[in-house]
């Protein structure tokens, strides 16, 4: 075939055709509403024009074609993406009488009909193809190298300028995609290196065949990832600032009605659970089908070892015992996957559940007689969470008893606020007695409460589930919240939908901070992902002249206030809550008409557990490492 022949969109004069109509009614759907195939148009969609394009390289890898992929951001803000893989097929289809180049990059579903690779990424959770990818782009140039030519192909808006040309000639293979993100339809388009990066460094774990080359041009920034350890490498990763109790991680590989399996599973001697899933390399943030089989299979082995070796007599370890302090990462590869759920991240086919539990029956159960050292340390861990939680519940229990008794009496340090619906009420968690002195008397007492902290609470990073509640402190925040906490915690039971933490801005008050959402986090998670968690935001200066003040809540609007007050303004820097008094706390941050508040969000459920686990465990190095390359991502704080 000639590259260089009219064809496919164009007639002989290189006009539109009939033909192209059809095409570029589906492109106009994608850019109609492109939440509908990206999720949403904001940053998050943004990067995810990215993933789309890398999957697609990491099909080619995971088919055994290619073993490269390579992304970069380039100066001008456009990505260019480059797999060494089998090239996206050329020449004319004679059933479309298009080229197979353009028929990828502008026909919605045309994916399948050239690629037979049922283990797709691409196409399963948000897959929607490059053709999506092209729709959404201002401008884009596809490039690809087989049977010995460079063929090339551009686009605007998803739309052709022409047809696929030859350039040159090439003794390689494979596919690269420069594309410029559509300003008229993103937010944003700028990519951020750290959403990319670990999205990469994530494939590059699960897909231990293949490389992934990550350059960043605007700042020379650049990684290379490549794991032959796969998920047993992925699992020590995401250990890494925590104990481990045995190594190397229990690596447990192979297939069962066509479902791939790939586990990997270590204790530590901490007591939170962080077990991540996926599916033909797709995260699957609420698990699933895989999830639930693991889980079943974890449990059962585990007890029934424990049986059979005198370990446990007349117990039974629940399912949270033999979690606890257990990192596991379970990729499973299948053909056509079914996700469920609201957001289409929960693994629905049920064939997985019963392949991976009758695999880790016998596998685990293998694993566990082979090695009796670590099969003891796992059993007497599950003992003594079991224990444990039996303590947490009686402690639990005492304090409901007592609430009960003293008429569920609040803590005294409390000033709570008259209205008592929920929606209305804001909980101010102010740190210091002094500060939440002025608070109580700053405050609307209609509808908003205040809780005084002592100095800093009880990392619940580092201490046992039953000790949680030892903690004088902890227990009144739960108290005043109202809804319980840790397994139990019951988010319609909270008595205010605004929580909001209110520290000073400097490292004591930073501190405090995030060991008040390390407790949120960890024991009241549904109090952030309902958005119920605020950070408030004092200003950092005031700028006055006589009778004139402002408020600056940061460098920029300071100068911009002493532009305006002209010579001769005073500018003082708050350093803590307690300089201001009552009146100035309200006007600057408890007014509703006029505060900043920052509500907490989860970006990423995987990210924020490695945040907590580094920021608030023992190890200072990764915590160190960690706070110069992620802290701002994780959890992004959205006015
Ligand atoms: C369909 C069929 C074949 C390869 C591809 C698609 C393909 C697509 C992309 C997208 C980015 N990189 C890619 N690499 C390959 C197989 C063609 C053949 O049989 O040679």
């Amino acid at each position: 075939m000639d590259g260089n022949k009219q064809q496919g969109l164009f007639d002989a004069d290189n006009s539109y055709n009939a033909d192209s109509i059809v095409a570029l009614k589906g492109l106009e759907a994608v850019r109609k509403r492109p939440g509908m195939y990206i999720g949403s148009t904001d940053g998050r969609g943004l990067h995810h024009l990215v993933f789309e394009v890398v999957d697609n390289g990491i099909d080619e890898v995971m088919a055994g074609y290619a073993d490269k992929v390579s992304v970069c951001i380039n100066e001008d803000g456009s990505v260019t993406v480059n797999d060494d893989g089998r090239g996206i097929p050329v020449g004319m289809n004679k059933e479309e009488g298009k080229d197979a180049l353009e028929m990828c990059l502008t026909d919605l579903h045309a994916g399948g009909k050239f690629d037979q690779n049922a283990y797709k990424v691409s196409g399963g959770l948000h897959g929607v193809g490059v053709s999506v990818v092209n729709a959404l782009s201002k401008r884009l140039i596809a490039t690809v190298e087989r049977e010995g030519k460079v063929f090339r192909q551009t686009y605007r808006i998803g739309i052709p300028d022409g047809p696929v040309e030859v350039i040159g000639s090439s003794d390689r293979t494979g596919t690269t995609i420069t594309f410029f993100p559509d300003s008229d339809i993103f937010e944003t388009t700028e990519f951020e290196y750290e959403i990319l990066q670990n999205r990469f460094r994530n494939q590059a774990f699960l897909n231990k065949e293949a490389t992934i080359y990550f350059e960043d041009k605007r700042t020379g920034r650049s990684d290379k990832f490549h794991y032959e350890g796969g998920v047993s490498e992925f699992v020590q990763y995401l250990n890494r600032s925590k104990k481990a109790i045995h190594t190397p991680p229990i690596a447990l590989a192979g297939e069962r009605n066509g479902v791939m399996m790939d586990i990997a599973l270590q204790y530590t001697d901490g007591y939170n659970e962080a077990i991540d899933s996926f599916v033909n390399t797709i995260y699957t943030p609420e698990g699933g089908a895989h999830m639930t089989g693991f889980r079943t299979s974890l449990t059962k082995t585990i007890n029934d070892y424990g049986k059979e070796n005198g370990l446990l007599k007349d117990t039974t370890l629940e399912g949270t015992d033999v979690r606890e302090g257990l990192t596991a990462i379970i990729s499973i590869r299948m053909p056509d996957p079914q996700f469920e759920g609201q957001t289409k991240s929960k693994l629905g086919s049920s064939i997985a559940q019963k392949a991976v539990s009758t695999f880790m029956n016998e596998k685990l159960a293998e694993y566990l007689l082979e090695n009796p050292a670590v099969a003891t340390l796992i059993v007497r861990k599950g003992i003594s969470a079991l224990e444990s939680r039996e303590a947490a519940r009686k402690a639990r229990d005492a304090t409901r008893r007592k609430s009960a008794l003293e008429s569920a009496s609040l803590p005294g340090k409390l000033a709570d606020c008259s209205e008592k619906d929920p929606a209305k009420c804001e909980l101010y968690i102010v740190e210091g007695e002094s500060a939440g002195g002025s608070a109580k008397q700053g405050r609307d007492r209609a509808f908003q409460a205040i809780l005084p902290l002592r100095g800093k609470i009880l990392n619940v990073e580092k201490a046992r589930p039953d000790k949680i509640l030892d903690n004088e402190e902890i227990k009144n925040l739960m108290i005043a919240i109202g809804g319980g906490i840790g397994k139990e915690f019951d988010v319609s039971k909270v008595r205010y939908h605004s929580v909001v933490i209110m520290t000073d801005a400097d490292i004591d008050g930073a501190h405090i901070g995030t060991l008040i959402l390390t407790l949120f986090y960890r024991q009241m998670k549904p109090l952030i992902e309902r958005g119920h968690v605020f950070l408030a935001m004092p200003p950092l200066y005031r700028v006055s002249k006589g009778k004139k003040e402002i408020y600056a809540y940061n460098n920029e609007e300071m100068t911009k206030a002493v532009e305006e007050l002209g010579t001769g303004a005073n500018i003082s820097r708050y350093k803590g809550l307690g300089e201001m008094n009552p009146q100035q706390l309200w006007d600057t941050t408890m007014n509703p008409e006029t505060r900043l508040m920052k509500r907490v969000e989860i970006e990423d459920a995987m990210q924020a557990d490695q945040l907590f686990s580094i920021l608030m465990g023992d190890d200072v190095e990764p915590r160190r490492e960690f706070i110069i390359e992620h802290a701002h991502e994780v959890i992004n704080l959205d006015v």
